[in-house]
């Protein structure tokens, strides 16, 4: 049996993680084979909720769940984690204006970058869902300066599980036989689902699909999927957010199908003429703990102008918390 390895939840008593932690400690995630240690982190209020979710997590009795730890403070519950998952966010209430969203999840996500860099194990690898994710990823990998901002990721696999799962409706094809969909950008409304390197049964798959529905159906069904299931539900996505924040960490932790392609909000290298350093959904492939961005693709006007849109909130979003950044 191999050593435990150290996960730490934020936010864990929410909707998303309580879906989440279940799935980890069946050992979905890293594998059936990998006992879990579960560092579960809350807010103060939330530590009776909490208590009764670890209650479940030990009445299911899983042979890889190890041990169980709470914790109402990022500092003790990142302790020597070597993935972090933050998923706790101050969510947007009535009559707050973006803006202070972002301030006051900056704060938050300052507090965490600090924590992380100084208790959890140096390769720790974090991954941000809670939103605005990629710019609360910025603030936190810009208040770790000991660790590389390559440790921290942000959440676009539910949009792309979204891109293919719709896809695969229209058109017949089984997921798994859909590969090459991507989302560049923003976690957000701004984002683009790109199919031109899209394939269905390895064949490209625009040919196949009229240009119409792809700008005028599709595009915009991916980018306000979120808002419709609340709007269904009347509680936001949950279940499919947990799946997807399992498909990023296996495919980050023990690498990517043959040939296939994901998409990882990451620090821009500049690749794709993209602002360096901002968190943005690029096309990569992952091996051995590390991922790569997906070099070379031709792209048209059409792709190059919504690249270039979605950065351009990332930007605006940037400068909207730019004063909170350490220098
Ligand atoms: P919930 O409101 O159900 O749960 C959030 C939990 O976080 C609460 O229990 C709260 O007490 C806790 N929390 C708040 N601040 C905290 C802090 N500083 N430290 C620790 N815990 C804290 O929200 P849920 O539906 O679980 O969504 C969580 C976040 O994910 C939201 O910000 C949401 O917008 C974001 N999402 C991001 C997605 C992505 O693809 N990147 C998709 C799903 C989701 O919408």
């Amino acid at each position: 049996m191999r050593r435990p390895i150290r996960i730490a939840v934020t936010g864990a008593a929410g909707s998303i993680a309580s879906h989440l932690v279940f799935k980890v400690a069946a050992g979905e995630m890293f594998g059936k084979d990998q006992p879990v240690i579960l560092q579960l982190i809350e807010i103060p209020q939330a530590m009776d909720a909490l208590l009764g979710l670890a209650m479940e997590l030990e009445d299911c009795a899983f042979p890889l769940l190890h041990t169980i730890t709470l914790h109402d403070n990022v500092e003790e519950g990142f302790n020597n984690v070597h993935y972090a998952l933050l998923i706790g966010a101050t969510p947007r209430r009535p009559g707050m204006e973006r803006k202070d969203l972002l301030q006051q999840n900056a704060a938050i996500f300052a507090r965490q970058g600090k924590a992380l860099n100084d208790y959890a194990n140096r390769d720790v690898k974090a991954l941000i869902v809670g939103n605005p994710a990629n710019t609360n990823a910025l603030v936190a990998a810009r208040n770790a300066p000991d660790l590389s901002p390559s440790q921290f990721t942000t959440l676009t696999r539910l949009d792309q599980n979204r891109a293919i799962g719709i896809l695969a409706n229209h058109t017949g094809v089984n997921p798994k036989d859909i590969d090459g969909v991507v989302i560049w950008g923003n976690h957000s409304t701004t984002q683009f689902p790109d199919l031109h390197q899209a394939t269905l049964y390895g064949n490209p798959a625009m040919p196949a699909i009229p240009m119409a529905w792809y700008t005028e159906t599709y595009i915009p069904a991916i980018q306000k999927r979120g808002g419709a299931i609340l709007e269904k539900r009347g509680v936001s996505s949950a279940p499919s957010a947990a799946q997807a924040i399992v498909d990023h960490m296996r495919d980050w932790a023990l690498g990517t199908g043959p040939g296939q392609i994901v998409s990882m909000g990451i620090a821009s290298d500049g690749s794709y003429g993209i602002a360096k350093g901002i968190y943005y959904s690029f096309p990569v492939r992952c091996n051995y703990g590390r991922y790569q961005i997906v070099q070379g693709f031709d792209l048209n006007e059409f792709q190059r102008e919504r690249l270039k849109f979605t950065e351009a909130e990332l930007l605006e979003e940037k400068a909207g918390i730019e004063h909170l950044l350490p220098k």
